[in-house]
């Protein structure tokens, strides 16, 4: 509850900035970030969005957070010429009617076009039976989004998720990525996930790639992309340029 309160005032306190994660192209130099949100509490200290998002879900925050979101890092991502950019959703934006006008509107304000973006949703409040977000899903992917499923191997649904929506992207969560080098089994697992994935036509992003040693065996199975720790933590919007001119 009182978290809740907090996060309310966190936007006019300026508490909320965004953070940018690389992420590595295996086929070729496309520069590439994940957007995400951070919250530093005056007197918690950083919140981890895995507590203040279902936060703004469960208080009706979720979609003012949501816009602050969008329209910050397409803000920043307009200084970025020549890169893409990956947004994490949540299923209640996608379920809000004003969401796409919103989206649409922000990419005209920065002159972004939709094709540099990837939406990324997760399969966490069951997105498949949700017709309403598949709807809206389906309409911005022909506006010409890419959409992608985030955290792919951890929920039940995952499977059937696979056929429910022509995704552009897989993104496999870092849990199957980080025992690659202890687990026969894991590998087995990873390269059915990727099998599955590249056969429905989409790329598939390794999460998690927090060691050089899970490098090969996630390029191996068949891995388009490699997003962690090795490469760079999520570093501040002021970094990202530098980043890129210095380490791609
Ligand atoms: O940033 P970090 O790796 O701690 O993220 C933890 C979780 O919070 C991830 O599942 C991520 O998808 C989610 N998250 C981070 N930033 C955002 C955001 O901007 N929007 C939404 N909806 N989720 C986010
Ligand atoms: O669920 P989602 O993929 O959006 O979550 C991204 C989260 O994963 C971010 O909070 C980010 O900080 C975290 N993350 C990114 N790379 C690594 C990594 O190599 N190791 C670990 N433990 N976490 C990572
Ligand atoms: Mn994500
Ligand atoms: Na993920």
């Amino acid at each position: 509850r009182a978290l809740e309160k907090d996060l309310e005032s966190a936007f006019e306190k300026q508490q909320l900035r965004m953070v940018y994660q690389p992420i590595h192209s295996v086929e070729d130099d496309t520069r590439e970030v994940e957007a995400l949100v951070r919250w530093k509490h005056p007197e918690l200290g950083e919140v981890p969005p895995s507590t203040f998002i279902p936060a703004a879900e469960r208080s009706g925050l979720m979609v003012r957070l949501g816009e602050w979101i969008i329209q910050r890092a397409l803000q920043d991502f307009a200084r970025w010429p020549g890169m893409d950019m990956s947004i994490n959703l949540s299923p209640l934006q996608l379920q809000h009617d004003g969401f796409s006008t919103f989206l649409l509107d922000c990419c005209n304000r920065y002159h972004i076009a939709p094709s540099r973006l990837f939406l990324e949703v997760t399969e966490s409040l069951s997105i498949e039976r949700n017709t309403r977000a598949l709807l809206t899903l389906n309409m911005l992917r022909n506006l010409g989004f890419r959409i992608a499923l985030d955290d792919f191997g951890t929920g039940y649904s995952s499977l059937s998720m696979v056929k429910s929506f022509k995704f552009d992207r897989m993104k496999l969560d870092r849990s199957l990525v980080m025992d690659l080098g202890q687990d026969p089994a894991s590998v087995a697992v990873l390269e059915a996930a990727v099998t599955m994935a590249r056969h429905v036509g989409a790329e598939v992003v390794a999460e998690g790639i927090s060691d050089a040693h899970l490098i090969g065996a996630t390029k191996s199975a068949g891995c388009t992309h490699l997003q962690g720790y090795f490469y760079s933590r999520p570093i501040e919007a002021d970094e990202v340029f530098g980043y890129f001119e210095n380490n791609w």
